[in-house]
Formats: structure tokens, C-alpha cells, sequence
């Protein structure tokens, strides 16, 4: 049976999370221990361990069909591979920085300046637009010494949580791009390939989407139903259950993560009670 060959990194940023998803889709791959090949025995996937920056090469020669990588590792080496699913994690934003003691401006600050970076390419489109002229100076890793050492005056680089910089006494000035981790895919993938991509996205989607929402039950009294219908209606309506106490019932449903203590709050204004809030494993709509 042909399986769908799938690039993950070897060990990394991505690693963890991208076999967790796997995971999480119901899928077992065989032999824990990282290989190089890794097959599963419960779905057609066979997974490539590579160092992130092979995968886009990879996919785009079809030596694998998929790849589950940054998207600013797809843009750096230029390759115009389909995007086929954002992933949401690995998220980061490609900055400019400078020593915070200088007064910044504005972008034209950067003319005629020195840039240490390993994304050259992304740097070079985002100058050439600005019509800014700095000379690039790539290197390939611990960017952010560049500046301390007198290797350049400004870095161009992944910034997440931003204490890198601050820790090497530099300042975020501008945000280029924002990048997350997602799967690629070659261009031409066979029928029964496609199948089985549509499959596994699927699955991803419901773990993803489960992720996203919360279970929850609570009490209330009747008079009320339809005032809270309104604020968790839920997938198609909420399950209303008659409680033993007169006038009273229990309320199922399922509300979004990101508007969770507005909709907590609302509840309460109601009169809703005893609010239980639970995790969701799977999510199939
Ligand atoms: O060995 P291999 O080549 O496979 O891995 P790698 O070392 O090239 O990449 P890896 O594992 O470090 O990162 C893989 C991907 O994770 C990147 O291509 C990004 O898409 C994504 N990602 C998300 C990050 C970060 N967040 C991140 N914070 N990649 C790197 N960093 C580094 C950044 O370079 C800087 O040094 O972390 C530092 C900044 O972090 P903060 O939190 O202090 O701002
Ligand atoms: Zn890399």
C-alpha cells in the first residue's frame, strides 16, 4: 500500500509537537526511538527525520509527499510550495533589533548599516521594499552576540517571547514577518496520497479544534433556558437536563476557550450555578 511520506525535524523546536500531533490523530509509530524512517503500523504514514532547514528541499523534490516545518524556513529558501495547513504552534515574529540605547526612528535608520542574520533572503526582500541600502552580514547562529561584539550594529532574527534580546541588551524595532509551523506539501500528490493527507488533516482538525473549546455543564433554573441558550448555544443546541430540585435543570454545552470568562460571567448574571468546565479530547462537527 503506497503510504504518505511525511518530513518531520529530527530533534528541535518542531519535534515534539509535531509527533504529539501525530499522536494525538490516533497514530502509533513504530519504534520510539528517533530513526530516520519511522513507519506506522495503524495508518499509512511513514515519517523522515530531517534537519528543518532539508524539509522544504525535500517536499519540493517529492522525496517526501508533506513537511512539517516553520513557515519562515519555506520562505528563506524561496520555495513555492502549497501551504496546505497552519498548525498554530511554534509561533514567532522575524525582527529587527538594535541596541536599546540608540533612538530609533524609523526603518530608514537602517541605511547604510551593518545587519548580522541567518534569514538573508527574507532581510534582502524586506530592504529592497523599504528601498533601504544595508549590507548583510550572514552568519549562522547566536545572531544576537553580533551586535555586543562589534560584528554589526543591528540583528535580523527570531524573536518569541523577546528575552533573548533584552538579555543581550538589544530592542525589537520592527517586525518583519510572523511565521507558525505548518504542513507543506509537494505539488502533485497521487489520489490515494491525497486520500490519506485529507484523512490525517482531519484529524489534526478535530484535535486542533477540541483544543479550542471547552465541555461545560451547569445549573439552572427553567425560566431561564433560553436567556442562557442564547449565550452557549453550543454545536447545533444545548442538552437540557431536568434536575430532581423543582424549576431547576442541567445545562451541556460547549463554549470557545477565547471568550471563555466573558461567557462565565454572563452565565453567572443568569443565574447559572454549579459551573463545571472540561476539556475536550476530540472534536468532530
Ligand atoms: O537542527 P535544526 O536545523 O533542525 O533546528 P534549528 O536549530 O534550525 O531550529 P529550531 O529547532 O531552533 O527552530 C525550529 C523553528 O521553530 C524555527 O524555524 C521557527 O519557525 C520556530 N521558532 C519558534 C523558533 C523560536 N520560536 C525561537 N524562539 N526558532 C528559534 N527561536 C530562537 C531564536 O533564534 C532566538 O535565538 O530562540 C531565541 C529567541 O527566543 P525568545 O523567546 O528569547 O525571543
Ligand atoms: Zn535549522
Amino acid at each position: 500500500m503506497e503510504r504518505l511520506k511525511i518530513a518531520v525535524q529530527k530533534s528541535g523546536r518542531l519535534s515534539e509537537k509535531s509527533l504529539g500531533l501525530i499522536s494525538e490523530a490516533g497514530i502509533k509509530l513504530d519504534n520510539g526511538d528517533r530513526k530516520l524512517i519511522s513507519q506506522s503500523s495503524n495508518f499509512p504514514i511513514e515519517i523522515l527525520f530531517l534537519r528543518d532547514d532539508d524539509i522544504p528541499q525535500y517536499v519540493a523534490d517529492g522525496v517526501a509527499d508533506i513537511g512539517i516545518v516553520g513557515e519562515n524556513v519555506i520562505w528563506e529558501k524561496k520555495f513555492e510550495i502549497p501551504i496546505v495547513e497552519k498548525l498554530g504552534f511554534a509561533k514567532c515574529r522575524l525582527s529587527l533589533a538594535i541596541a536599546k540605547s540608540i533612538d530609533y526612528t524609523g526603518v530608514q535608520y537602517f541605511n547604510g548599516k551593518k545587519i548580522a542574520t541567518s534569514y538573508p533572503n527574507i532581510l534582502s526582500k524586506f530592504l529592497t521594499d523599504n528601498n533601504i541600502k544595508a549590507e548583510i552580514h550572514e552568519i549562522s547562529g547566536s545572531v544576537e552576540i553580533a551586535p555586543g561584539i562589534g560584528l554589526a550594529d543591528s540583528i535580523f532574527d527570531i524573536v518569541s517571547s523577546g528575552s533573548t534580546l533584552i538579555s543581550n541588551g538589544l530592542r525589537e524595532v520592527e517586525i518583519v514577518v510572523k511565521s507558525e509551523a505548518v504542513i507543506c506539501s509537494t505539488k502533485k500528490l497521487s489520489d490515494s496520497k491525497q486520500k490519506i493527507l485529507d484523512k490525517l488533516i482531519f484529524r489534526l482538525r478535530a484535535v486542533q479544534k477540541a483544543e479550542k473549546n471547552k465541555y461545560v455543564v451547569l445549573n439552572a433554573p427553567y425560566d431561564k433556558i433560553e436567556l442562557i441558550k442564547e449565550i452557549i448555544p453550543g454545536m447545533k443546541s444545548p442538552t437540557v437536563v431536568p434536575l430532581v430540585k423543582e424549576g431547576w435543570c442541567s445545562v451541556h454545552s460547549v463554549l470557545q476557550e477565547n471568550d471563555f470568562w466573558e461567557v462565565i460571567d454572563k452565565l453567572q448574571e443568569c443565574g447559572a450555578e454549579g459551573i463545571l468546565v472540561i476539556p475536550i479530547e476530540k472534536m468532530i462537527v
